[in-house]
């Protein structure tokens, strides 16, 4: 029974400590908390394959089971510096030092910490001790071999309620002070902004398909469903009023701005889809937005860009980088420092207050979110984080076609209906989609409004839909008259390829 208590003195100490240091670190900085500081830390250290697994297992739940596994591995090693206190009280203290020290090392070594982030650690140390020394006491070790053993009274039944008595408090305390944080953290939000209107205008957007065709993706992607990724386990939100994006690297003039400086250069309004390299074919991992921001070579041409750079280097708040090519930048295309979007200033998931977006590449080479500094500079000189992880840096979207409407596996009743849904093929524009249905040829199907290049298609094909299991396949062909690959191919290093098929039952 001892062993017992012991095992979950250990467990209580963690749960305190950290849950203390959770709630300190919502007063200074939410992402230095212990285990969301270890959490990143295990994230960065994550090697590409098994990260590769974790997205294609766990979609956006990845975070959330990451979470998991970080606490269940700091609670099974607390059970055992519980159990190692049988041996030495001494022993058990130092395990939870190491511990609460490699969390407060985990918060000092991400890219963007400050000495301060260090404190929710320290707390989380003090804490978790203390538990640990009172509880354990209050076990009462029965291990006589113990030099340096408490002599008590407390055994029996007294003692076991008194331990009870205390595993419960602990328990509440820790409940209470990690809602407390979590709260604290949740509430915080980001100011409000004026932005200014462009000074070159996107057209209204057309009316898209998804009216008359129910079940194609809408035209534009509402801000709320739009996919997010990144590797941020709390989202940063970002005092705008501190805020400067910084121009810096192989240029003449390096400066920095402030939020009002960069929204009162002349703005640009762009229809743009962004598209993830991690998504799967007829994946959801893309969504269409109107972006509002300053030119990027506007940006650039105000620093004057000297000497040969290959890259733009982003830097996020977090410390966290992104390469985009320098030609591709430069080639004409509406890359941005967009600071609107849909008709709004960026959510704090989409980073605000600015971020990076640049047509026809995947978001981990151009869309910097929370961004705070453009470095020109050489590839040979510095990689970003996900350059680093062996990704592609060049990285154009594939393009690439998904059936939204019938969804896969479902029922639906024969008789006339359509199939449904869009296509991408960014920065060289859509030219035709081809469905399949069973081993009959491709045909052509209907596109919905042309919003641009960079924008994705709305596509649809009447069907007379016969009972029975049937195979849908679709495959889109650029503007150039290039037909997208139909070779199977899984995200890394360079985005997925390959036919979407889907298997659909007629009743
Ligand atoms: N700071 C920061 N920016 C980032 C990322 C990130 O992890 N951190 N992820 C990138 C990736 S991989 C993609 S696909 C896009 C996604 O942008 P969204 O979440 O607004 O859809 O953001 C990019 N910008
Ligand atoms: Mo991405």
């Amino acid at each position: 029974m001892t062993r017992l208590r012991l095992a979950l003195s250990g467990i209580l100490a963690a749960v305190a400590g950290i849950a203390a240091g959770h709630l300190v670190a919502s007063f200074l900085a939410p992402a230095s908390s212990p285990v969301l500081a270890v959490g990143s830390t295990v994230i960065d250290l994550t090697p590409t394959p098994l990260k590769e697994w974790a997205i294609a297992t766990f979609g956006t739940n990845d975070k959330a089971v990451l979470q998991g596994s970080v606490l269940v591995v700091t609670l099974v090693l607390a059970a055992l510096a519980g159990l190692l206190s049988r041996r030495r009280t001494a022993y058990a203290v130092g395990f939870i030092v190491v511990l609460t020290g490699l969390a407060g090392a985990a918060a000092l070594l991400r890219p963007a910490a400050r000495p301060l982030d260090v404190v929710p650690a320290v707390v989380a140390m003090a804490v978790g001790v203390t538990t640990l020394l009172w509880l354990t006491r209050l076990a009462g070790r029965s291990s006589a071999d113990a030099p340096d053993r408490v002599v008590s009274a407390a055994g029996g039944t007294s003692g076991r309620r008194g331990f009870l008595a205390g595993a419960l408090g602990v328990t509440a305390l820790s409940i209470l002070a990690a809602a407390g944080g979590q709260l604290r953290s949740g509430a915080q939000t980001i100011k409000k902004v004026v932005l200014p209107a462009a000074a070159d205008k996107a057209e209204p957007l057309p009316t898209g398909l998804e009216t008359t065709v129910p079940g194609v993706s809408p035209l534009r992607t509402p801000t709320e469903k739009f996919y997010r990724v990144d590797t941020n386990l709390t989202v940063p939100k970002v005092d705008v009023d501190s805020w400067t994006l910084e121009v810096d690297g192989m240029v003449e003039r390096p400066f920095t701005l402030t939020f009002a400086e960069l929204a009162a250069l002349p703005l640009i309004e762009r229809d743009i889809t962004m598209t993830c390299v991690s998504n799967e074919v007829g994946g959801g991992y893309i969504g269409a937005a109107r972006w509002l921001g300053v030119r990027l070579t506007d940006v650039l041409d105000r620093a004057r860009v000297k000497g040969s750079p290959d890259q733009v280097l982003s830097t996020a708040v977090d410390g966290f980088t992104i390469s985009t090519p320098l030609a591709a930048v430069r080639d004409g295309r509406d890359a941005m420092v967009a600071i609107g979007m849909n008709g709004a200033q960026l959510t704090d998931v989409h980073g605000f207050p600015a971020r990076l977006i640049t047509p026809g590449l995947y978001g981990f080479v151009g869309a910097t979110k929370w961004l705070t500094k453009l470095t020109l500079t050489t590839y040979a000189a510095e990689q970003a984080y996900w350059t680093k992880r062996k990704w592609a840096t060049d990285a154009p979207i594939k393009t690439s076609a998904r059936i939204d409407t019938p969804a896969p596996l479902s029922t639906i009743k024969a008789g006339r209906t359509a199939i449904g849904g869009v296509a991408w093929a960014q920065h060289r524009g859509v030219g035709t989609v081809e469905v399949k249905i069973d081993d009959g040829a491709w045909q052509q199907t209907r596109l919905g409004p042309d919003v641009g290049i960079d924008y994705w298609r709305q596509w649809y094909l009447p069907w007379d839909a016969t009972p029975g299991l049937h195979r849908l396949s679709v495959r889109a062909t650029d503007r150039q008259g290039r037909l997208q690959s139909t070779e199977r191919a899984t995200p890394f290093p360079d985005g997925s390829s390959g036919i979407q098929e889907v298997v659909v039952t007629v009743a």
